[in-house]
């Protein structure tokens, strides 16, 4: 922690990951704003500084995981991934030169949390309190929080009576974790469990892995990059970006044309083994309604409960890891390297956590209704309270008083997932009912920044003060996300997507599945009109919508 400051500024900035980072750069350097970022970290990175775990490892590919042309031609020309899929310390190190070549560190106030912000509304002004004992005032009030940055503990009986040492994957030790010769718990098989598991299963002594629901993990094909495919890449980057920014996920590459049982089962098979072989997302592009007709998507979900049965020698261990309860991407699809082989080695034992739920925590392991599992460790791979977890944190208060965390008590109540009424002059950037989490993140990134942006010159412009969502337009983007999302089979699991991995938490889908290319679609229209569903005030103002 810092000296307390105490500072009027154009815009508090929450959060020093790739969206704070970019915000940062477009406000201070391309607007000319006073700006500063509060970030709970000792430096930059966000996920990528918190998420250190062995193995840990982003699914999208570098090449598309990593700022475009928008942020700088020169980087992205100077900056060489050396993986398909880039690991942490890697994706740390870019963020680390992003910040240094553009000099952002010295707008950053690292070690420092914001314990509360309240709209001060006869100074039309955010007011934003730290934990180091600031006070700052500000016009706009941005979170750049991501979204999976409050780590989800379950509260087991007993949980700290353990005697030996506990991880969180999202709060590692900066120092690493020495495994060897130790009898190590594994709780969680989401897409953090499942690259950590392969990596400690080398290390450790034992492995005994508590799975409460099976994945449909898709084989990640991670390699390294070679210098000809990175010069291809690089001259092809104009394009690239030009189809990230129109396609439904954010991925360089389009969902299919055709629908699964319009094609026969040997060729659709086919089309799947192709797709399996390229590894990554692509499996679920491979036809247009895997996402919407649960027959589709059981071809899908059979072709990868196959691909288990192949991979894993004892066919009771196979049943277990092969998912039957919800439809392929209903829960997010891990990527998987070498995974499911790692059930194939003596020293690693999956249990069923559903059929034997985890009863306690004891001082000297993990008891279920088998039993108990006698561990020196224990990791805990079990995910976070997502999209809101970190929101509700900040403590936001708006107008007369109203909390966010009250507002949004029966699910989120946003307009285009960047802004909510009662709460004026403040964007959430990848906020609950954008695409983030079920699109490629930094193009979701950088379309809110981008959108931000040009909404913060366009209020300079025509002398606006204060920008806030009307009741209507509000209505009407709850109403058209809980349409688009009723005509998927999303809300047919428990993911965390729609909350059900916190106990208590409401239930609807977070995260907004209408496009990526049609959500900046709508979002360019709402700006070409004016900022429409918004009522703009203050000195100047022209428009009320
Ligand atoms: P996830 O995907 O939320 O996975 C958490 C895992 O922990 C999952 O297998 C959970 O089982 C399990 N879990 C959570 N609570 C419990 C309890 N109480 N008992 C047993 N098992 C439990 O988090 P990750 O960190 O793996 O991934 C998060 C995202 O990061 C990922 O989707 C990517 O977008 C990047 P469940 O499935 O809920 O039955």
């Amino acid at each position: 922690m810092s000296e307390a400051v105490s500072t009027d500024l154009d815009a508090v900035v929450v959060g020093a990951g790739f969206s704070g980072l970019y915000m940062l750069h477009r406000l201070r350097d391309t607007l000319g704003m006073s700006a500063l970022v509060i970030e709970t970290a000792d430096d930059v990175g966000g996920t990528w500084y918190w998420n250190r775990y062995p193995g840990a490892r982003c699914d999208s590919e570098s090449y598309f995981y990593s700022f475009s042309d928008r942020l700088s031609e020169d980087l992205l020309e100077e900056w060489t991934w050396t993986e398909r899929f880039a690991g942490q310390p890697e994706i740390l190190r870019y963020l680390q030169t992003v910040a240094e070549r553009f000099d952002l560190r010295r707008d950053i106030r690292f070690g420092t949390t914001v314990t509360a912000a309240s709209w001060d509304e006869d100074a039309g002004r955010w007011q934003v309190d730290t934990d180091a004992g600031d006070r700052l005032t500000a016009r706009f009030l941005i979170t750049a929080v991501g979204c999976l940055s409050t780590t989800n503990l379950p509260e087991f009986p007993g949980r700290d009576s353990f005697r030996g040492p506990t991880f969180h994957t999202g709060l590692w030790p900066h120092e690493g974790v020495d495994f060897t010769g130790q009898r190590v718990a594994v709780i969680g098989t989401g897409a953090t469990g499942v690259q950590l598991i392969p990596e400690v299963a080398e290390q450790a002594a034992h492995v005994t892995v508590f799975q409460r629901t099976p994945n449909y993990d898709i084989a990640g094909g991670n390699h390294p990059v070679t210098p000809e495919f990175d010069r291809r890449i690089k001259d092809e980057y104009r394009a690239i970006w030009a189809r990230t920014r129109d396609t439904a996920f954010g991925f360089p590459y389009d969902v299919a044309e055709r629908t699964a049982l319009s094609v026969p089962e040997d060729e659709r098979r086919e089309i799947f083994e192709e797709a399996w072989a390229q590894g990554g997302f692509r499996l679920g592009t491979t036809f247009n309604d895997l996402l919407l007709d649960a027959d589709a998507n059981e071809t899908a979900a059979e072709f990868l409960r196959s691909k288990i049965r192949e991979r894993v020698d004892d066919p009771e261990v196979a049943e277990m890891l092969a998912p039957k309860d919800h439809p392929f991407f209903t829960k997010r699809p891990p990527l998987e390297n070498g995974y499911y082989e790692t059930y194939n080695r003596e020293n690693v034992t999956l249990v069923d956590a559903r059929r034997t739920p985890i009863e306690e925590i004891t001082p000297t392991g993990v008891r279920t209704a088998d039993g108990e599992y006698e561990v020196d460790a224990i990791v805990y791979a079990t995910g976070f309270d997502a999209m809101t977890g970190t929101l509700f944190r900040l403590n936001i208060t708006g107008r007369d008083g109203l909390g966010l965390a009250d507002k949004w008590a029966g699910g989120p109540r946003t307009y285009l997932g960047i802004a909510s009424r009662g709460f004026p002059n403040l964007f959430m950037l990848t906020g609950p009912q954008s695409p983030s989490v079920l699109s490629n993140m930094v193009v979701s990134i950088e379309q809110h920044v981008d959108w931000v942006a040009d909404c913060l010159r366009h209020l300079r412009e025509q002398g606006v003060e204060q920008i806030e969502p009307v009741a209507e337009a509000e209505d009407g983007w709850v109403a058209h996300h809980d349409e688009v999302t009723d005509a998927t089979l999303l809300p047919r699991a428990n993911s965390w997507w729609v909350g059900a991995n916190i106990p208590g938490k409401h239930r609807s889908l977070y995260p907004y599945v209408g496009g990526v290319g049609v959500y900046r679609g709508i979002c360019d229209d709402v700006a070409a009109k004016g900022y429409e569903g918004f009522a703009l005030s203050g000195a100047g103002a022209t428009a009320a919508v």
